[in-house]
């Protein structure tokens, strides 16, 4: 298969809440969606790229310019006989992983539909339902956090995930345990702290939660070994993790004992299935984030959790909590059980609402093999 077509849109999606991590406040979806043709035949994919670099180092600006200078004329080049040949096939650019991701998705995309098959059948995965977490960003105050946890957990969430930073952490988790002393309970610090803060993290080692993620820089591997000898609770590690190596590194290292995957922060399915592998082969726990993404990139999230070393509820949360109008239809949806079902339909395996995706675009850019 030779790929004829890559078109790049952004996109521009007004959340229901804004969402607060220790890195910004963001009150708009705005991401790349890469969408690739060979042979008739269309395969999409959402890039978990942001318009700032303060989650990792890429852009929007960034994806569609490595995209069109390097990974698109690269892709074009390639007869490709799996989508799992596309990542192997672009590492001369070094980096970019998110751009890779969003044109290494779409292909997946687009060979699951021209076979007819959902994409977790292409990925080695299952069909019928997954786990269900759901990440809630820094609130107001402690009582306007215990309000969002009841509601999320009556709405059946499996797992919470609450955002901390220093000074707006212990205080957190104490409130909400006195709510709910059973909870599975985690914290998110998007990279906030440093060494000289084992202190505070530590002060959350009575709080029984299933793990503290990303504490510590977000390109660090030896300070957060560091830091795990000095606490109980589980290191879990998301931006530091953009490649198996860097799984099978970190887990070698001690610098945690568990993985947050994100197919976009690791150069697309392929990596995501590295990942997956050097994790089971190690026994660690592993779980799927997420990056406010709407259905296009929530579904592809869908399918991946339904690999066997997904052993832990991911991110995955219902598209109602983010978007008025999400550009799938149906949109995902969170069963009471706190579940998912995983799509039948070929690949993302729900319809793409074309007119609401023309309507939320801001630009258009269309790339050609020559
Ligand atoms: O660190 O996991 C993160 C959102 C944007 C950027 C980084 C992160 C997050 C989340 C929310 O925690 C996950 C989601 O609800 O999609
Ligand atoms: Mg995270």
């Amino acid at each position: 298969m030779r790929l004829e077509r890559i078109e790049l849109r952004e996109i521009r999606l007004p959340l229901r809440f804004a969402f607060e991590t220790s890195f910004g406040r963001t009150s708009e979806k705005r991401f790349v969606l890469v969408s690739v043709s060979a042979d008739g035949i269309h395969g999409h994919a959402e890039c978990v790229a942001d318009a700032d670099p303060f989650y990792l180092p890429e852009t929007n600006g960034t994806v569609r310019h490595v995209l069109r200078e390097f990974l698109a004329p690269m892709a074009f080049a390639l007869e490709l006989g799996h989508p799992r040949e596309l990542l192997p096939a672009l590492s001369r650019v070094r980096g970019h992983e998110m751009a890779k991701a969003a044109l290494e998705m779409a292909v997946w995309d687009l060979v699951a539909r021209r076979e007819g098959v959902p994409l977790y059948r292409l990925l080695g995965g299952r069909g019928g339902r997954i786990a269900a977490g759901v990440s809630i960003g820094l609130q107001q105050d402690a009582a306007a956090l215990v309000e969002r946890v009841a509601a999320e957990v009556a709405a059946g969430y499996q797992r919470i995930k609450i955002k901390i930073k220093p000074g707006r952490d212990r205080a957190l988790v104490e409130a909400v345990r006195e709510s709910f002393p059973e909870l599975p309970l985690m914290v998110d610090a998007n990279g906030a702290y440093t060494l000289g803060d084992a202190e505070p993290l530590a002060a959350l080692d009575g709080f029984s939660l299933m793990m503290i993620e990303q504490p510590l820089e977000w390109d660090d591997l030896v300070d957060h070994a560091t830091l795990a000898r000095r606490l109980r609770t589980p290191i879990c590690l998301d931006e530091s993790i953009r490649s198996a190596g860097d799984a099978r590194r970190a887990l070698e290292l001690g610098s945690c004992r568990i993985v947050n995957v994100k197919v976009g922060r690791v150069g697309g399915f392929a990596g995501a299935l590295a990942v997956h592998d050097a994790c089971r082969a190690r026994a660690a726990p592993l779980w799927c984030g997420g990056m406010l993404e709407s259905g296009i990139g929530r579904l592809a999230n869908v399918h991946l959790q339904t690999l066997p070393g997904f052993t832990l509820p991911g991110d995955t949360a219902a598209s109602a909590r983010y978007f008025e109008e999400d550009l799938v239809d149906p949109p995902v949806e969170v069963a009471g059980d706190g579940t998912i079902a995983v799509p039948e339909g070929p690949g993302i395996g729900h319809e793409i609402v074309w007119p609401r995706v023309e309507r939320a675009t801001v630009s258009r850019e269309v790339l050609t093999r020559r």
